[in-house]
């Protein structure tokens, strides 16, 4: 697994996502966050407890989108208002539908800023730089906040075994650490663009809190 990863493939991925009228593909979204569990997995058995939860999100989502409804699946948007529209989501804790397109989507979209903000301080980061201290910064900036302290523990212990910043550019596995540097100009706006676009629909459909 860790041979066939690649910055291209996850970016290419994300770029993919955005329909001309700049809906966001869920088909695509999800492929981009297998991208992501190939690469954790190759960092080591510690992400093991990380990447598990992600592949249960997908799976979820997947099962959506192949089911007789697949078809409201196909954007976030177009499932925010299937969902929404049908009464699927919970917007409480205890209703029937925990599982929700919606809520499940929402987890790996907070993920998606912490992937951001940990991409383009890797990307301004200086041969000094600690990336498990990049990667923690943005954690703490992100994710964390939704997260208990037995897990933010956890994430702690998981984020001090990362390879350190040269390492990191070789796993990445696309080219010179100048072509990353590069390539990670170029693509960040575009992940950045498809977190905006979710954020705003999900503020505006009073999505954000969903347990
Ligand atoms: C590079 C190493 C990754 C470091 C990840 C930062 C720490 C994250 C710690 C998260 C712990 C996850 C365990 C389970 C959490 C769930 O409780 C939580 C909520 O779900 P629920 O159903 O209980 O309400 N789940 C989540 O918040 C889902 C997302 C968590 C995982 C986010 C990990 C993001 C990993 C990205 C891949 C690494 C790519 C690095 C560089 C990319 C290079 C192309």
């Amino acid at each position: 697994m860790a041979d066939s990863f690649s910055l291209h493939n996850v970016l290419d991925k994300f770029k993919l996502c955005l329909s001309d009228n700049k809906e966001v593909y869920i088909q695509y979204y999800i492929a981009g966050w297998r991208e992501l569990v190939s690469f954790m997995n190759s960092l080591g058995s510690v992400f093991y407890f990380i990447s598990s939860d992600v592949v249960k999100k997908i799976q979820i989502l997947d099962n959506y989108l192949t089911d007789e409804n697949g078809p409201q699946y196909l954007t976030i948007q177009s499932m925010v208002k299937y969902e929404l529209d049908n009464k699927l989501v919970d917007l409480t804790k205890g209703g029937s539908h925990p599982e929700s397109g919606c809520r499940t989507l929402l987890r790996l979209h907070r993920a998606l800023l912490w992937l951001q903000l940990f991409l383009e301080s890797l990307r301004t980061s200086t041969e000094e730089s600690k990336t498990s201290a990049l990667c923690s910064e943005a954690y703490n900036a992100s994710l964390a906040q939704y997260h208990p302290w037995i897990i933010r523990k956890a994430a702690g212990v998981a984020l001090c075994t990362l390879p350190g910043r040269d390492a990191f550019f070789d796993v990445m596995n696309a080219g010179s650490h100048q072509d990353v540097i590069t390539l990670l100009g170029e693509a960040l706006p575009q992940i950045s663009e498809v977190y905006q676009i979710t954020q705003d629909l999900y503020a505006k459909n009073n999505l954000l809190d969903l347990p």
